[in-house]
């Protein structure tokens, strides 16, 4: 196992202008998100961070659990104040973010799950949970929730599911969170502000995609599609073939590969 997060050599190397300025450590916690959603009520800034070193009821997208054991790993959550244009966005430019910060600290090759898994090879290293509150029709805040297999040894560690891989497991030896952390943050403004500006950052999800070309079925809500991916938007939305040659265009679902 690794040793203990530093804050103190996290902020000496953080060289962005808002993300992770505000910063919060726990040792342990229920779930980030909670307590990024407090400081969010309290008015907390864009950028505002909160990382713990475990969590004890860690989720994932409708329900599901993140195991988040001790002394290894990433959880964090960030508060962000997005226009309603710009939240669809964020489910993107997290995934993407991650990527680069992987291939920055290493030279491991990520790739993006459609909606929003980051996956080395074909196991899941990284997830990102977006949830937010509205009120009159503007986004309130949104709080998204980072969790990202770093030093875990995934073929030891009892209730990680064997679909998981982390840094540790893939490169063979351990990188510091901080450096990673780092990483992902600073990746993520620089993403983030082009976004705003009008740039494309989809193409550069959308290149990283690896469900595209793929037949894949696609669960979301009661429904299920299958289909080859043919395409994704430019607000991430995947786009389906259907086996009769009609396409569907799906918001966010969870993704199976066929054959
Ligand atoms: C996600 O959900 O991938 C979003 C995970 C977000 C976790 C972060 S940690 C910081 C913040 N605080 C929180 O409480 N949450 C956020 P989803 O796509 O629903 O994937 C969940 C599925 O991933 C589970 O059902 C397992 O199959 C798998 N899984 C659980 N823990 C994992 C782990 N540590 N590594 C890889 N896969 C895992």
């Amino acid at each position: 196992m690794s040793r203990e997060f530093s804050t103190e050599a996290f902020q000496a190397r953080l060289s962005t202008r808002y993300m992770g300025r505000r910063f919060f450590y726990y040792p342990s916690i229920s779930s980030t998100q909670d307590a990024a959603r407090e400081e969010a009520e309290r008015g907390a800034p864009e950028g505002t961070t909160v990382l713990a070193d475990q969590q004890t009821a860690g989720r994932g997208r409708l329900g599901r659990q993140w195991v988040s054991p001790a002394g290894a790993n990433l959880y964090f959550s960030v508060v962000l104040r997005p226009s309603v244009e710009h939240l669809r966005l964020l489910v993107m430019i997290w995934p993407l973010a991650i990527c680069e910060a992987v291939e920055e600290v290493t030279d491991l090759r990520a790739r993006v799950k459609w909606p929003n898994d980051v996956l080395i090879g074909p196991r899941k290293l990284a997830g990102v949970l977006v949830e937010c509150n509205f009120s009159n029709g503007e986004v309130g805040h949104a709080i998204a929730g980072i969790g990202v297999n770093v030093n875990l040894d995934v073929s030891s560690h009892e209730g990680i599911p064997d679909t998981a891989t982390s840094i540790l497991s893939e490169l063979g030896r351990e990188v510091a969170r901080e450096d990673v952390l780092t990483a992902v943050l600073g990746r993520f403004e620089r993403l983030y502000d082009s976004a705003r500006r009008g740039e494309p950052v989809h193409l550069a999800w959308k290149a990283r995609l690896d469900t595209l070309g793929r037949h894949v079925r696609v669960r979301f809500g009661e429904r299920v599609e299958e289909g080859v991916a043919e395409d994704a938007g430019a607000d991430g939305t995947l786009i389906l073939r259907r086996p009769d040659g009609s396409r569907v265009e799906i918001e966010a679902g969870d993704v199976t590969l066929r054959g």
